[in-house]
Formats: C-alpha cells, sequence, structure tokens
C-alpha cells in the first residue's frame, strides 16, 4: 500500500475505533487531565486542519514557518465536549480527500519541499504526510486502550 492510500485509509481506521460506543462513553473521562475519546477524536481532526495547511504552505511557499499549537488548550478553550462528533469527523474525510486531490497532482520532487516548524526543525511534505498517519494510529492505539480498561 501506498503512502497516499494509508493516508486515506485514516478516516476508516478513526471512524471505526469508536463504533459501538455510546455518547456517555464518548465522553467519558478516563482520568484526572486525561482525555475522553471524543476529545481524542476532535484533537486527531484538529491536528488534521493544521497540518492541511502545513502541507500547503510548504508545497505553495518558500521557507514556510509551520506553525506549532497548543492541543491541551485547543481541547480545553475550543470546549471540544461541546462540539458535534459526526461533523468533525466528515470534516476529517473530506480534509483527506482534498489533500489527497493535491498530492496527486504534485511532483515527484515536491515531496522533499520543506517547512521550517520552530520546535522540530525542518519538515518534508512527506513527513508531514507520514506524521498524519502515524498520528492515527498513536491516538487509535489510546482508544483502544481506554475502550479494554473502561467498557469491555
Ligand atoms: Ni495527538
Amino acid at each position: 500500500m501506498n503512502l497516499l492510500e494509508k493516508y486515506l485509509q485514516g478516516y476508516e481506521i478513526l471512524k471505526g475505533s469508536i463504533e459501538g460506543l455510546t455518547p456517555e462513553q464518548m465522553k467519558t473521562v478516563p482520568g484526572t487531565g486525561k482525555w475522553s475519546i471524543h476529545e481524542i477524536i476532535i484533537h486527531v481532526v484538529d491536528a488534521d486542519l493544521m497540518y492541511a495547511g502545513r502541507i500547503k504552505r510548504t508545497l505553495a511557499e518558500e521557507n514556510t514557518i509551520l506553525l506549532p499549537f497548543d492541543q491541551d488548550a485547543w481541547a480545553k478553550h475550543l470546549y471540544y465536549h461541546q462540539t458535534d462528533l459526526q461533523t468533525h469527523l466528515e470534516l476529517f474525510r473530506l480534509l483527506r480527500e482534498s489533500t489527497a486531490q493535491v498530492l496527486r497532482n504534485i511532483e515527484a520532487a515536491d515531496w522533499e519541499k520543506k517547512g521550517h516548524h520552530p520546535e522540530v526543525g525542518e519538515l518534508t511534505v512527506q513527513q508531514l504526510v507520514e506524521a498524519l498517519i502515524e498520528h492515527v494510529a498513536t491516538h487509535v492505539r489510546r482508544v483502544k486502550t481506554i475502550r479494554a480498561q473502561l467498557f469491555t
């Protein structure tokens, strides 16, 4: 499976990870300072939103700056528990599909274009896409752990 196929598969993987959970289970906080599954999913969608912008900036602009974002502040100040999950899952699907359209059209050399992240340093388009694939995998593992601990 190539990188773009894996990237597109993220939607089914993310959606599949929460299958069968009730809204109450989704919003159960597993411990002090821990995210509920609902918050995890919204976080994954917001990260994709930021990364879609990063990928486009890196492709379109020379020496672009990739802005970091404070994920805990986002979860708190954007009131993740009051945001609708289905709307965000749909946004995730559309972000991946629309970004994949862009990535299908670029030249092979464009995958090596770099943006600059103030904390991480240089990141290529390929690394940004790989990071997104890994990001879903990491959080889906966490969802599985919470499900096994609390809901089985
Ligand atoms: Ni994350």
